[in-house]
């Protein structure tokens, strides 16, 4: 379906680890299953080690590489920027590349703090008079099924909505021998379960019910103290040495909030959920009915209709694969599914359209300070041992 006739959009990714190799196949991937009005070009990948950031290019399809970012924001061939770094960069790299004139899209959680993400929105807004777009990459937004669940709950379907329970359950760091890689280490990524997985039920729960959590009170934990240094990494997985280190960050999340509708939401993130590899589960309970979603499942959507007669009611199995469903037509017959890496395509669509456009491409650098701010309350919280904590500007 790639149309060569089609305008380019350079892109540039700095990063290649888990997540830049999701983005580099969704950029391969978008244009050849959806008919962009931009055809996406992998001009250039940045990392620091030139001989492993050359492999990961040659593996991934990237045309060229830099060692250093600014080289890469500074490339004419390239008008967008993908950030797929660990969380202490994400301010200075956006920052830098909206001020270069770049498009940016950006890993979630958005920064690692309050005050820099205040800063990469501000310096959004202003580039978007420029026309430039900011997107933070929440990608689970992009699951059919969740996309889905928001269509039926902005048209009405669940009535007035009372409950949202929301968990995001993993278990790699269950092992307390697991290293120490840059995920558990809060000067990298601001925290852990909280703003890695957490961070993405803050987002979907205001996403599906286009509400904002008001206020928090939370709890965080953090299991296991200390950890081997890691020797080598690659994604998720790790092997360490003798040498141990401190973790930093929280290994489990557990929050409680309000909705700005009237809701009660409850929230739980943890990497210590045995069994649990990637179960990112939402249920929504509305005045005429609910709704439930697991990812580990992720072609399916749970849908129970209060108003039918009780002995036909139930939650019963939405397939969300049809070509009606949101992005589902792009891809196989009904019934024959998507993965994980669906989304990180989806996501690419969507921002290349709304570039094209010229329109917002959501979430924006607003919505993930929304997050942020939902974060840090939670954070203030349970430092304060579980005392209300308002949510600033919801
Ligand atoms: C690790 O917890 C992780 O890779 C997250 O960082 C991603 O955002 C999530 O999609 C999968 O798990």
């Amino acid at each position: 379906m790639v149309n060569q006739d089609t305008p380019e959009l350079g892109v540039g990714l700095v990063g290649y680890a888990f997540m830049g190799a999701t983005h580099s196949h969704a950029w391969r991937t978008a244009p050849r299953f959806f008919d962009l009005p931009l055809r996406p070009r992998l001009a250039a990948l940045a990392g620091r080690d030139r001989t492993a950031v050359r492999a990961a290019a040659e593996r991934m399809g990237w045309a060229a590489v830099e060692t250093d970012w600014r080289a890469l924001i500074a490339r004419d061939d390239v008008q967008l920027v993908d950030i797929c770094t660990p969380g202490d960069t994400h301010a200075e790299i956006a920052l830098a590349a909206l001020e270069a004139g770049k498009h940016v899209l950006c890993e979630k959680p958005l920064a690692n703090s309050v005050a820099e993400a205040e800063a990469m929105a501000a310096a959004a807004e202003k580039a978007r008079e420029r026309g430039l777009r900011a997107m933070v990459g929440f990608s689970y937004r992009r699951v059919p099924a969740v996309a889905l669940a928001r269509q039926m709950v902005a048209e009405g379907r669940l009535g007035t909505i009372r409950h949202v329970r929301a968990v995001y359950l993993q278990d790699w760091i269950t092992d307390p021998e697991f290293p120490l890689t840059w995920r558990l280490r809060k000067e990298r990524a601001g925290s852990g379960a909280l703003g890695d997985i957490g961070a993405h039920i803050v987002d979907l729960t205001q996403f599906v019910t286009g509400q904002l959590i008001t206020g928090v009170s939370g709890l965080t934990e953090t299991f296991v103290r200390e950890r081997p240094l890691p020797q080598a990494a690659a994604g998720l997985s790790a092997t360490g040495g003798e040498e141990r280190g401190e973790v930093t960050v929280d290994d489990a999340a557990l929050f409680f909030g309000r909705l700005s509708g009237g809701a009660l939401a409850s929230f739980e993130a943890t990497r210590f959920a045995s069994g649990r590899k990637n179960a990112m589960r939402i249920e929504i309970n509305g005045s005429l009915g609910s709704l439930a979603f697991d990812f580990e499942s992720m072609n399916e959507l749970l849908f129970h209709d209060e108003t039918l007669p009780a002995r036909e009611a139930g939650f019963r199995r939405i397939l969300a694969t049809e070509p009606t469903h949101p992005y589902a037509g792009a891809w196989w017959p009904p019934g024959h599914g998507l993965g994980y890496d669906h989304t990180f395509v989806h996501q690419a669509k969507d921002l290349v359209e709304a570039i094209a456009e010229e329109r917002d491409a959501e979430p924006t650098f607003a919505d993930g300070l929304r997050v942020q701010r939902v974060l840090a309350a939670v954070e203030a919280s349970a430092a304060d041992r579980s005392v209300w904590t308002p949510v600033p500007g919801a």
